[in-house]
């Protein structure tokens, strides 16, 4: 996946009105937008559509399903019906829930993201000591495409090491969780910013700066 200056925008805003506000402020940085349960529980799965239409951006849908194989699929389905690009999996679960995920992206032609380690503190509790095998396990289903912590550098690296030079990796975590941008940017592909764009007070400033300094 080719992303626009390896940013990727986290649209948790809580509606239509407010998504299309700050995609109109930065959109001639960013092409690739993230959504995820809270504004697709707010406006439905047509804000994929919309946004699409209105901007031309891809969408990545960031549902980290995670249920069994037929529930995942239908998922999958939907979603893609919808209009996604992409999914993010979860893959605690397994490789049959994961294949299913993996199978219905195949069908429509897009794409699925494997999560790994989350970013969060509370990754360190179930997820980060199981994130090696998940990876490794995304690696034996030829999966190319992995989400990996920006927050935990050291894990990052660890994590790209598995998956290999040739998968591509998108990492949140940068800004309001702590994470550094440019650092980020030697084991992943793209970074994926939330809060510290659509939350500023100039979120197309915020978007320019934040470009500048991963250069
Ligand atoms: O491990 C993860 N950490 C994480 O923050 C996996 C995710 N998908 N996310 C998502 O990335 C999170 O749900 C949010 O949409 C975005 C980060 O947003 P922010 O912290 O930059 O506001």
């Amino acid at each position: 996946m080719e992303i626009k200056n390896d940013l990727i925008l986290a649209l948790d805003v809580m509606s239509e009105s407010e998504a299309v506000k700050i995609c109109s402020d930065v959109k001639d940085y960013i092409d690739t937008i993230k959504i995820g349960y809270p504004l697709a529980l707010a406006e439905g799965l047509e804000i994929i559509k919309t946004l699409k239409d209105q901007f031309g951006f891809k969408v990545i849908c960031d549902f980290k399903v995670a249920d069994i194989d037929a529930t995942n699929s239908k998922i999958c389905d939907e979603t893609f019906k919808a209009g996604a690009d992409a999914i993010i999996c979860h893959g605690f679960v397994g490789s049959d829930s994961v294949q299913a995920c993996l199978d219905m992206a195949d069908k429509h032609e897009k794409e699925l993201f494997l999560l790994t380690e989350m970013s969060h503190p509370g990754a360190k509790m179930f997820l980060q000591e199981n994130a090696d095998a998940i990876a490794k396990m995304g690696v034996d289903m030829k999966i190319t495409n992995f989400v990996a912590p920006a927050t935990r550098l050291d894990r990052l690296s660890d994590i790209r090491d598995i998956v290999g030079e040739d998968a591509f990796i998108i990492s949140p975590g940068v800004g309001k969780q702590g994470g550094d941008g440019k650092k980020t940017l030697q084991y992943s592909n793209a970074i994926i910013v939330g809060r510290s764009i659509y939350e500023s007070e100039n979120p197309k400033q915020s978007c320019e700066d934040l470009i500048k300094s991963l250069k």
